[in-house]
């Protein structure tokens, strides 16, 4: 996609239909509209306690390929990948107990997080006769057990991640998302009056990339040298475009539980209720992910767990069409969008030419996502017989993912891998 800049209240129209169109020539569609989830799927609990298992799975990819992974699970739960949203306030005293049933020792780091403990004693890198075995206490293989605690950082978007063998384990998947909120404030980023957010459009996207070839290695036990890895697969939240689209908890999807598709209403600006939603940015990889949605920018207003502000609190955030994402970076954003032009079909009809035919058609020539009319809320026109149409009630879709277009490809097929999609819905929504 280039990277084409739009003023960020104008209608993205033009944007949606370009990206309808590549949507429609490159890949495999899903028979619905873009399943919507509302809210953050976060594990939290009164007692900030959280027991977490090591161990391995399996995932799926969209062009069929079935990748070994490792991972944090809850202990009562099946594999995942990544491991479980935690949520906490900030100041509270958090505990993770870690369970090991990999074949080697394993361990988790809380980068900004306060006064981390292991079993007791302040957390402590770890090392034998060879040098450096671990960032932190590590739990042994097989059945070994670390409790962690540690003080929640200022409220921000974190990893948890592996300390132990970095290279090969955080590539093998061992990640998660901490989300830190402010306490009492749920539904503000961070501490900051203006930094509120629908709490119903709150997102995490936690970037990642695998290569097959380490994991299979791994898996058979074979050596391999984890400087010669070369990614092939782009994940956000464990899953690749389409799969990334579709609902939190999608059956078919049972252990990469979380979507990404950010689902939102126009923006109304003086309306209290009307909230911009938030994307929580992670990188948890080991290159930059420089990560675009098409047709708006958004606002940058935490950065790895800190506010965006000058000197005395003055307000520093930024509006952003890239958002370069660097290896263990955060990055928490506004997002909204305006409906600029107003169109209604009754009392403002903006008359529209429709684009032909072929540019309202996807692959294999049943299906479209255009809702004949380039204006959120549109009704469609006439449809031609035998086509699909799978926009539901004139809602836009635009693109967002890698500006590294190698990152937005499965195993080297485009329009894949680190993309997702924004939807946007008419004021009165969308039946479900
Ligand atoms: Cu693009």
């Amino acid at each position: 996609m280039n990277p084409t800049r739009s003023p960020r209240f104008t209608s993205a129209a033009p944007v949606v239909l370009a990206v309808a169109i590549v949507v429609a020539l490159t890949m495999p569609m899903p028979s619905a509209a873009a399943a919507t989830t509302d809210g953050l799927p976060c594990e939290a609990n009164s007692a900030n306690t959280f027991s977490l298992d090591a161990k391995a799975g399996y995932v799926s990819t969209p062009d069929g390929n079935s990748i070994y992974m490792w991972s944090y699970s809850s202990s009562t739960k099946a594999f995942q990948l990544p491991g479980p949203m935690l949520c906490v306030d900030s100041g509270v005293t958090v505990t993770v107990v870690l369970h090991n049933t990999l074949p080697e020792a394993t361990s988790i780091v809380f980068p900004g997080q306060h006064h981390q403990r292991a079993n007791g004693h302040p957390a402590q890198p770890q090392a034998d006769t060879t040098g450096l075995t671990s960032l932190t206490d590590a739990a042994a293989p097989l059945t070994g057990s670390v409790t962690y605690t540690f003080t929640a950082g200022s409220p921000g978007t974190y990893l948890y991640e592996s300390g132990t063998d970095v290279a090969k384990q955080r590539e093998m998947g061992l990640s998660g998302a901490l989300v830190v909120r402010p306490p009492g404030q749920p539904d503000h980023a961070n501490g900051r009056a203006d930094s509120a957010f629908d709490l119903n459009r709150e997102y995490v996207y936690l970037l990642s990339e695998v290569d097959p070839d380490l994991h299979l290695a791994v898996e058979r036990k074979r050596a391999f040298d984890v400087t010669k890895t070369k990614a092939r697969y782009f994940f956000i939240n464990g899953r690749s475009m389409p799969d990334t689209i579709a609902p939190t908890g999608a059956a078919w999807l049972p252990n990469q539980p979380y979507g990404s598709l950010v689902h939102l209403k126009p923006f109304v600006p003086g309306d209290p209720d009307s909230r911009p939603a938030l994307v929580r940015y992670l990188n948890a990889g080991s290159v930059n992910y420089p990560f675009h949605p098409h047709g708006n920018d958004q606002r940058v207003i935490t950065e790895d767990g800190q506010p965006v502000q000058g000197a005395g609190g003055s307000d520093a955030s930024y509006d952003k069409f890239l958002i370069d994402i660097g290896p263990g970076q955060s990055a928490d954003t506004l997002d909204q969008w305006v409906d600029a032009e107003h169109w209604n079909g009754e009392t403002n009809p903006i008359p529209v030419p429709l684009p032909q035919l072929q540019d309202q058609i996807v692959g294999p020539g049943t299906e479209t996502w255009f809702s004949e009319n380039p204006y959120l809320g549109g009704q469609p026109g006439e449809v031609p017989a035998g086509v699909v149409r799978n926009n539901q009630c004139g809602e836009y879709y635009m693109v967002a993912h890698s500006h590294a277009l190698e990152q937005a490809t499965n195993y080297g097929a485009s329009f894949g891998g680190m993309m997702t999609l924004v939807r946007i819905d008419p004021a009165a929504g969308c039946p479900s």
